[in-house]
């Protein structure tokens, strides 16, 4: 028999929400206050509780994250709720190195995923439970959850792929989800 050696998870997972547990598991929450200039609406912003969250995010990073070839996994958790009439969302981002690519998958609630490219060309995927989404070299990636309950979603990225917030800082998605009579409206 070949040698060997018995070792423990890195973290564990529960499949009907995505949430981690165990010592390698990172946390972060950003509350409204966190999310200033994001709304289109300062003045609806500027009235709610600046306290708010609006999502938490969990991740892990394994041991070799910090090399080229690494990856991390984690889930982001977007409360239901607006600003204004804008759904809750994450604040988007394009990867610093534009060749990472990312899997976000669903496991609770509903929303939609935008993808936008350098021309600010959006195209937008409908999540639902079990939808499986690939964020392709590239393009910048917003979660928004347009749904009465939480939106649940894993992810896995290559480690060194970093995240240039600034640019949607400053310029936004072409498009934004308000809340329409029925349906989201996309303007
Ligand atoms: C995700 C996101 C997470 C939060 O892990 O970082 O959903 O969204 P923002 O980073 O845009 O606030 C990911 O895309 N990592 O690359
Ligand atoms: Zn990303």
């Amino acid at each position: 028999m070949g040698e060997h050696s018995i070792g423990q998870a890195l973290a564990f997972l529960d499949w009907s929400t995505g949430k981690l547990s165990g010592a390698a598991v990172h946390e972060s929450t950003k509350t409204l206050g966190d999310l200033r200039g994001i709304f289109s609406s300062e003045r609806d912003w500027a009235k709610m509780d600046p306290t708010g969250v609006v999502y938490h995010v969990q991740w892990v990073t394994p041991p070799g994250a910090d090399t080229e070839g690494g990856l991390l996994w984690g889930n982001t958790t977007i409360e239901p709720g607006t600003v204004g009439d804008e759904y809750f969302m994450t604040h988007g981002h394009f990867h610093l190195k534009p060749d990472r690519t990312e899997f976000y998958a669903t496991t609770s609630g509903s929303g939609l995923l935008l993808l936008m490219d350098s021309a600010r060309h959006t195209q937008i995927q409908e999540m639902s439970p079990g939808s499986l989404h690939h964020i392709g070299p590239g393009l910048a990636h917003r979660v928004i959850n347009t749904g009465a309950e939480k939106l649940k979603i894993l992810a896995c990225w290559p480690s060194d792929a970093g995240h240039d917030y600034g640019t949607i800082a400053q310029q936004g998605f072409s498009v934004r989800v308000l809340r329409g009579s029925g349906s989201p409206r996309i303007v």
